[in-house]
């Protein structure tokens, strides 16, 4: 095969389409500057969503956003797990070209710095207003381990572009377990402070391990030191009683504070930016009562119904707003869906025949499509066309397609590894990437080129066992998958394609070659 044939990614060979005017949608949207509101979900499977096809689950309010928008089939997240993730949304970074973008601790440094330009400074700098809401599991303050949590903690998302921030520091299910707002503890008691440790616990302190019978929601791997609210946690806390979440009310707090960051909006003359990161569908999966029992499918599926729920309230407030028309809302997730992630709440025993990753292979931390392909909707009511996108999309695109929307351009070192898809995302019929890359917990890469997918030899675990997830990893031998007649990953065809092979493994390469790659 021609060498030069490896340079032209197989996308860059073909036109285009453009819309039945002959002009972009990019072209005529030209100068707009409307609001942007990412609904960011955690754990949410490809399979999980009425829309994307199950009828084990019923999730009207995202269906409804489904058939107002463009659904993508095709979208990935950056990596299989948050952080990762996470990292690489808001810095157009892939996360595997930076050591210690792994799942982080609860007391976990701030690990994109102060310097880093980011996808809210990007807003920013074309005037938006910004908010980060939710789960952040980015880590906050400058050293590790060494943050004082009831004062300021600094560096928060403030210092990488968001102006406004209400956050949970890590996840449900690491300490603390206290929202902080603007980087301080919301709710402390001067005279019970609260204290954080990821290496030994607290005097007196009960834990998981020690004192099960305190324990209302019971560990199945892990997650088993400090006890909040009858459930042990990762990580160690005392005190900060009356700062503590009630696990119930998290997606109340949550879509709550969306709700205020949204009706402060009126009668500003600039547009917002909100990073909406839902706790659902994270474990410990404790929705609040009025979802308790109605999924048929245990907490798992009740933490889908709250999900549902707070993106009902969200849209209504749009509406209510008279947002509606002029809001660009993307909903995705982090990664792919997980059953037994911890905790003994029956997500295994009544997930009957629900396929959360839907025809995927794998799921949260695997190499396989169900660690990455993500549900993702994209709707702009009266701007965007509805329809079905099967192009392959990235999230790691988001920031260089908003920047190009927003005539940004963004400084040399900022997000290298973004792309301009902007008429992508706003078109149903536009070509998508040529390729993706995908990560998964071991910092494992595949790359996916149109319908082939090779998954290089790799070290690691073929499984993760507490989890029961393939993970996709094949010390000794190359992966090839075709995913337009085996979505399954199934049917390994290595060896009857060695050119292909060749070219992909080129094609990879010369992505990680254009920077670092972190190897865990
Ligand atoms: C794992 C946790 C899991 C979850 C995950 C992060 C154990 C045994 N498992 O280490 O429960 O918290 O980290 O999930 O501790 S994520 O969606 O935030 O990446
Ligand atoms: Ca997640």
């Amino acid at each position: 095969m021609n060498k030069l044939f490896y340079f032209l990614p197989l996308g860059a060979m073909a036109c285009t389409t453009c819309s039945s005017s002959g002009k972009k949608i990019s072209d005529e949207l030209k100068g707009q500057r409307p609001n942007v509101l990412l609904i960011y979900a955690d754990d949410i499977g490809y399979g999980d969503l009425s829309c994307n096809g199950t009828s084990s689950v019923s999730t009207p309010n995202v269906d409804k956003l489904a058939s107002e928008g463009i659904r993508f089939t095709n979208a990935h997240c950056a990596a299989a797990t948050s952080t990762p993730s996470r990292y690489a949304l808001l810095t157009g970074e892939y996360a595997w070209r930076r050591k210690g973008t792994g799942i982080a601790a609860g007391n976990a440094a701030m690990i994109i710095k102060p310097d880093r330009y980011t996808l809210a400074d990007m807003f920013k700098s074309a005037g938006y207003r910004t908010g980060a809401i939710g789960k952040w599991h980015l880590g906050l303050g400058a050293e590790t381990g060494a943050q004082d949590w009831n004062g300021v903690v600094r560096p928060n998302p403030a210092d990488i572009g968001f102006d406004y921030s209400y956050i949970m520091a890590a996840t449900a299910d690491r300490t603390p377990c206290m929202f902080m707002e603007n980087g301080k503890g919301v709710g402390l008691d001067p005279n019970d402070p609260v204290y954080v440790s990821y290496k030994e616990n607290f005097p007196g302190e009960p834990t998981g391990k020690d004192n099960p019978e305190l324990l209302r929601l019971h560990p199945s791997h892990g997650h088993d030191q400090a006890i909040v609210n009858g459930i042990s946690r990762i990580g160690y806390m005392k005190g900060g009683e009356k700062a503590r979440w009630r696990d119930e009310d998290i997606a109340d707090s949550i879509t709550l504070h969306a709700i205020r960051f949204l009706e402060r909006q009126q009668g500003a003359t600039e547009p917002f930016f909100l990073y909406l990161a839902t706790n659902d569908i994270h474990v410990p999966r404790v929705p609040h009562e009025r979802f308790v029992g109605k999924s048929g499918l245990g907490a798992r599926g009740d933490a889908l119904l709250s999900f549902d729920w707070s993106v009902g309230q969200i849209m209504g407030t749009l509406q209510r707003l008279g947002l509606d028309e002029n809001t660009i809302v993307i909903l995705s997730s982090d990664n792919g869906a997980v059953i037994d992630d911890g905790y003994k709440d029956q997500a295994v025993e009544l997930l009957g025949d629900h396929k959360a990753t839907g025809v995927y292979r794998g799921g949260k931390y695997s190499i396989f499509e169900g660690g990455t392909r993500v549900p993702c909707l994209l709707r702009w009511k009266g701007k965007v066309t509805s329809g079905v996108s099967d192009q392959l999309m990235s999230q790691v695109d988001w920031f260089a397609s908003f920047a190009s929307m927003l005539g940004i351009s963004i400084p040399q070192e900022g997000a290298p590894d973004s792309r301009n898809y902007l008429d992508s995302w706003l078109s149903a019929t536009e070509k998508g990437r040529d390729f993706v890359v995908q990560q998964n917990i071991q910092n494992n890469l595949a790359i996916t080129d149109g319908e082939w997918k090779y998954i290089p030899a790799a070290k690691g675990a073929a499984m993760n066992k507490q989890t029961n997830t393939e993970l996709g990893n094949l010390p000794e031998k190359d992966q090839l998958y075709n995913l337009k007649n085996d979505p399954g990953e199934k049917n390994n065809v290595v060896d009857e394609h060695p050119e292909l092979v060749e070219r992909l493994r080129f094609e990879l390469n010369k992505v990680i070659e254009s920077g670092v790659y972190y190897k865990r």
